[in-house]
This record gives structure tokens, C-alpha cells and sequence, in this order.
């Protein structure tokens, strides 16, 4: 745990939508990762027949599965997209409010640029996820069903293998369908986890704290590490997804993060944006 202090800053209200990414996918023509075909220079060793595009996919086990092994739920599908999130043969007619998923960092961030905004840091994702609270589990409080209510988009059920959709979305789910925070902020937890703009480093939470000093505008380390997978570029995912459970993450849990290679997107990773307040 360490304290930090950040300037203030607009947020999006929701996690960009399908709707708004496709505005700026026509806007300007842009091709996510996830439609370009991967070259065997970035490859190397990979059989050409295998350079196809695609994204990584969640697909629910038939039955009860090793929570040891995520491989057992994810898996690579060529093909799948930002307009075919569970592969070729789906779309996105009639999901325009639903988060856009399916989105490298990169993608991101030239989103971000196009609508004159960027992507929020760590520390302001976690400030605004709060909505003025602090210290609190969730960014609603303490309780998890507020006064019995759910609160937002998370797995129920038996994980992986079976979500019930208790909480109204059996999957992805439109966005602000459940209360925001107290900043007016929805889905900050659920739904989709969301690209901020921190390399990921598993001693940079430490190494602010043991300062001793508030952290003022934190912007992350300088450069990625995941012992778990060292060489593999990662920055910060925050927020947690429909797939988030006590079974397994939990991660809908306010002061939780993930994190990702930068060059990866699945079906249950967006993102929003902010900008800076401009005197
Ligand atoms: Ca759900
Ligand atoms: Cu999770």
C-alpha cells in the first residue's frame, strides 16, 4: 500500500464502446493488431501457415476444469477481432453499446490520440475508480452485493465452465447498466479490464512505498517486468471483467490490477480514456 496524489482529469464516463470505436476505425481507416497479418520477421520460426491474424478468445470448458491452468479457457482464434470478438463468424450488429474488446495497447492509445485524449495513469484509474471513497473494497464500499444488489458485471456460477448471469450479462455486457461510482464513473469493476498507461513492474508498488513520500502524479516504471514471464512487454490492466470470481481473481476488487502484453488483446480487455484539465 503506498499514497499518492494526482492532478485532476476528465474520465470517460463508460469504457469506449463498439459504437465509438467504430467512429474512429472510419475515421481514419485504422487496422488494430488483431486484423494484421503477424510477418515471420516479428515471428521467427513460426510456420508461415500459422502468420494468420487473430486475438485470444474465452471459451467456456464444457465441464469443471484445473483453475491451475488458464489454457484450459483461452484460447488463440483466427480471425477473432474488434468486429468478430469470438471469431469469424460472430459480429457486432446489435452490440454497439457493449465495450470494444479485442484491443492491443497500441490500439488503444491511437484512439486515445484521435479524440484528443490519452489513457489514464495507474494512479489516476484507481483515484477515479474510488468515486471519492477510501480504503474501501469495492468502489461502491465494503459490500460486495450492495443492499443485495449487484453492482456490476462478474462471473457466477462454477468457473470457468458455467456463468449463470445472475448479475443480468452472461458474458460481456452493455455499458452502464449498473450505478456509477461516486464520481459518475460506470463499470469500473466488471465488465471488461481496461488498458491504463503504466509499464507493469511487480516491485513498483513496493518501491514507492518503501519512499515513505506521497507519490505525486506516478507514471510508472520505466520499463516491465513480470518474473513469470520475463521478455514479454507488459503494461496494467485495471478493473476486472465478467470472468472475474471469488473462484479464481476476484479482481473486481477496487485496489486489485492486471496486467498484459502490450501486443494482446482478448475478448474481456478494453479501455477508456481521460484528459488532462487545461488551465
Ligand atoms: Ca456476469
Ligand atoms: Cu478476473
Amino acid at each position: 500500500m503506498h499514497r499518492v496524489f494526482v492532478d485532476g482529469f476528465w474520465m470517460d464516463k463508460t469504457e469506449v464502446t463498439n459504437e465509438q470505436f467504430a467512429r474512429f476505425v472510419k475515421a481514419t481507416g485504422y487496422v488494430t493488431v488483431a486484423e494484421r497479418k503477424p510477418t515471420a520477421e516479428d515471428f521467427p520460426g513460426v510456420a508461415p501457415e500459422d502468420l494468420v491474424p487473430g486475438s485470444v478468445v474465452f471459451s467456456s470448458p464444457a465441464h469443471s476444469v484445473p483453475l491451475t491452468d488458464n489454457r484450459q479457457w483461452w484460447a488463440f482464434v483466427d480471425g477473432a477481432s474488434w468486429r468478430h470478438p469470438l471469431g469469424p463468424k460472430s459480429s457486432i450488429a446489435g452490440k454497439e453499446r457493449q465495450p470494444v474488446v479485442h484491443v492491443a495497447y497500441e490500439d488503444a492509445l491511437a484512439y486515445a490520440h484521435w479524440a484528443g485524449k490519452r489513457l489514464p495513469t495507474e494512479a489516476e484509474w484507481e483515484f477515479a475508480a474510488r468515486g471519492g471513497l477510501t480504503g474501501r473494497l469495492f468502489p461502491w464500499g465494503d459490500e460486495f452485493r450492495k443492499d443485495g444488489k449487484w453492482m456490476a458485471n462478474t462471473h457466477q456460477g462454477h468457473f470457468p465452465d458455467h456463468d449463470t448471469g445472475e448479475d443480468a450479462f452472461s458474458g460481456i455486457g452493455v455499458v452502464a447498466h449498473y450505478p456509477p461510482n461516486g464520481y459518475g464513473l460506470y463499470d469500473v469493476a466488471g465488465n471488461v479490464w481496461e488498458w491504463v498507461s503504466d509499464w507493469y513492474r511487480e516491485d513498483y508498488y513496493a518501491e514507492l512505498a518503501a519512499t515513505g513520500a506521497v507519490a505525486r502524479n506516478p507514471q510508472g516504471p520505466s520499463t516491465s517486468l513480470d518474473s513469470g514471464e520475463p521478455g514479454v512487454q507488459k503494461r496494467v490492466h485495471r478493473g476486472g471483467s465478467f470472468l472475474c470470481t471469488d473462484q479464481y481473481c476476484s479482481r473486481y476488487m477496487v485496489g486489485t490490477r492486471g496486467k498484459g502484453d502490450i501486443q494482446t488483446g482478448t475478448n474481456h480487455l478494453g479501455f477508456r480514456c481521460v484528459e488532462s484539465v487545461h488551465d
